[in-house]
């Protein structure tokens, strides 16, 4: 028996991180604190991103993309947020629109809309609704046939990205007396007559990042937009989830990093009673359990990204696991940052009190962390 690979990530990895983290604090960090008093979108970073493949890098290789794995995607994800939230909600959006046509589309389809992915057109999720949110298969949004084609009626909230995005996967109600089994989903586009956007919400965090409303009004599409089989849109949507949700925990992930990295550095410049802060036992136990968190959460993710990628039986405990734990290591970390910068933390100086609220989202998006605990309980292992 050896033990030397066991729980040491392969040299590649850490390759992307180092080049990842180079780009974000060079392209990325600099805007961050800008997108998000402006509350506009990070286009420096979009463009940064595209220019080095890592705007949707997930994309397989034949369809133009890196083919990056599912802990590649992750660290790719987790090296922007330790810069800027804002920014990395770029990638992990891209895969989430993205993924059911990953999973469930034909040759054409992924060619027709994975390639532009690949070259800066974004592609954005639409379940959610008003009154569907954590019971998201109540949807209303419907899908009618007409001829060889589909209407689409209806509106989605909280779409991240919303009138950014060129693409959009669109879960839609084609059978009501079918329940969960009566839903189907499609790529509507930008530019199809009758889709348009709400205004921009106004957010506590995640301010860089376009949060609309998208509404359908008789959007006529041809059924070469249906992807996978009718009726099997809610299926295909949960499944993106357990492996999308991955994404969110390695985001989550890097904003508890950043938020460390910046209150560790503080510890050992700021003098009071004429020491380093760092030198009190209270400060030096926080940044214990901070780091203790990060750690944990870390492992936890990278597990679940590596599950995501093997199509593990156990996945979809792993990954509502990963997402609730990091996000709440990611609330406490970010939280606490604040609490070591004191005054200074509460300030927009610095970047802790963004990265606390942007933390915030990640316990409450691409599921609560109510309904994480529902999936982890009907999947323990
Ligand atoms: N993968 C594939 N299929 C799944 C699935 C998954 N992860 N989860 C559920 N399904 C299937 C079930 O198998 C079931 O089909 P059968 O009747 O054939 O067994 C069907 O979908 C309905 O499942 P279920 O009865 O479990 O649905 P519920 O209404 O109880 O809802 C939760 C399940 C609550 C887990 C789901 O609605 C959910 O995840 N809600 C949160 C949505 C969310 O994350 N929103 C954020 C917006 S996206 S950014």
């Amino acid at each position: 028996m050896s033990l030397e690979n066991v729980f040491t990530l392969p040299a590649e990895y850490n390759d992307l991180r180092d080049s990842v983290r180079a780009l974000a604090e060079k392209e990325i960090a600099p805007f961050a604190r800008a997108v998000d008093e402006e509350h506009r979108y990070p286009q420096e970073a979009h463009n940064a991103l595209v220019k080095s493949s890592l705007f949707a890098a997930h994309v397989p290789t034949e369809n133009g993309g890196d083919g990056a794995d599912a802990l590649a995607t992750c660290i790719i994800i987790e090296e922007v947020a330790r810069a800027c939230g804002s920014a990395s909600l770029i990638p992990a959006v891209n895969k989430l629109g993205s993924l059911p046509l990953i999973l469930g589309g034909n040759k054409e389809q992924k060619e027709r809309w994975l390639r532009p992915l690949t070259q800066g057109k974004g592609f954005s999720y639409c379940l959610s609704e008003s009154e569907a949110g954590s019971d998201a298969s109540a949807l209303k949004t419907t899908a009618v046939r007409k001829g060889d084609g589909w209407v689409i009626n209806g509106s989605k909230k909280w779409i991240s990205n919303a009138g950014e995005s060129e693409f959009y996967t669109v879960i839609a109600q084609s059978d009501s007396s079918l329940g969960s089994k009566g839903i189907t989903a499609f790529v509507i586009e930008k530019s199809d007559p009758g889709v348009s956007f709400g205004a921009p919400e106004k957010k506590m965090g995640f301010r860089g990042s376009p949060t609309r409303e998208v509404y359908f009004d008789n959007v006529e599409i041809g059924d070469d937009r249906r992807i996978g089989e009718v009726g099997k849109g809610f299926a295909l949507a949960m499944d993106t989830l357990d492996h999308t949700r991955i994404t969110i925990a390695a985001q989550a992930l890097g904003l508890a990093q950043g938020a460390f990295d910046v209150a560790k550095k503080y510890s050992h410049e700021r003098k009071q009673f004429g020491k380093e802060i760092f030198d009190f036992q209270g400060v030096q136990f926080m940044l214990a359990d901070m780091a203790i968190g990060i750690e944990s959460a870390r492992a936890l993710t990278y597990a679940a990204a590596a599950k995501s990628e093997r199509g593990d039986k156990d996945l979809r405990f792993f990954s509502a696991s990963s997402k609730t734990y990091a996000t709440d290591v990611a609330m406490k970390v970010t939280t606490d940052a604040v609490q070591v910068l004191g005054g200074y933390g509460y300030v927009s100086d610095y970047p802790v009190e963004r990265m606390m609220r942007d933390a915030k989202l990640t316990q409450i998006y691409e599921g609560t962390n109510q309904i994480q605990r529902i999936v982890i309980a009907r999947n323990l292992p």
